[in-house]
């Protein structure tokens, strides 16, 4: 089966994925391939309904497996209703967040059991991994700092304590070495053209490289 290829940026609020999932899509569609721009939790409409609860001040208090559970539903509605297809038609997946935030969100932000949250997610996906992860790693204060400047209200996640948020970049980290193949991890003070070029020297020349078949 050939297939496309499916990246994912993941980090702490405020790090600038969005920003950075913007240009990368810009630059890989400039290039000829078709993509496909997506994030999590959402991209359907039962994905973007479990998104309102989960992301919701109304769902203050929601227990910490519930909310697991309710991520790796969205997930796995996710990967089989649009994400499967478009790697199986060849596409080039460029999302906002996928299970590793689960991992460093709900497994060390909520202190569940982190493997448990990952085979959780990996049920829930069938077992896919993203080709590529892009870990943009920030202070956490000095991305509240820039959040706080666009002045926005504050979702459920984003209104977490400090340790919550210190938590969850080391959990990102811990991700990050476990599987070095995997992520390209890069310093996300970097004005946002440093950051693009280092994420386009990596993504590149994997969209010419040889295709394997969907993990899972
Ligand atoms: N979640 C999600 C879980 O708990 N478990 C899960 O399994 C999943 C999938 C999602 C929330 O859900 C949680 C994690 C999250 O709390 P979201 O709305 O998708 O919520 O929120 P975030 O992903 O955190 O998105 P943010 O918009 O908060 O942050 P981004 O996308 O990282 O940052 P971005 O690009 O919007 O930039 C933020 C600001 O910084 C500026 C931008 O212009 C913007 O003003 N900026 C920079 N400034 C200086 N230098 C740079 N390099 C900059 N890059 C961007």
């Amino acid at each position: 089966m050939s297939r496309g290829r499916f990246i994912t940026l993941e980090g702490g609020e405020g790090a600038g994925k969005s920003t950075q999932e913007a240009m990368l899509a810009q630059s890989v569609t400039d290039r000829g391939y078709r993509v496909v721009r997506k994030r999590e939790p959402g991209g359907t409409p039962a994905g973007e309904a479990i998104r309102h609860v989960v992301l919701s001040p109304e769902s203050d208090g929601l227990d910490a497996r519930a909310e697991a559970l309710l991520f790796a539903a969205a997930r796995g509605e996710h990967v089989a209703r649009v994400i499967r297809p478009a790697l199986e038609r060849g596409d080039v997946v460029i999302q906002d967040r996928y299970l590793d935030s689960s991992v460093a969100y709900q497994g060390a932000g909520r202190v569940l059991d982190a493997g448990e949250i990952r085979a959780l997610s990996l049920w829930a996906a069938e077992g896919a991994l993203p080709d590529l992860t892009v870990l943009l790693d920030l202070d956490p204060a000095r991305a509240r700092a820039r959040l706080d400047a666009d002045d926005k209200p504050f979702d459920r996640l984003e209104a977490e304590r400090e340790d919550f948020h210190s938590r969850v970049r080391d959990a990102f980290w811990t991700l990050a070495a476990d599987e070095p193949e995997r992520f390209l991890v890069v310093d996300a003070s970097q004005p946002p053209a440093s950051i693009s070029a280092a994420l386009q020297a990596r993504v590149i020349p994997l969209l010419s490289a040889g295709s394997d078949d969907v993990e899972g």
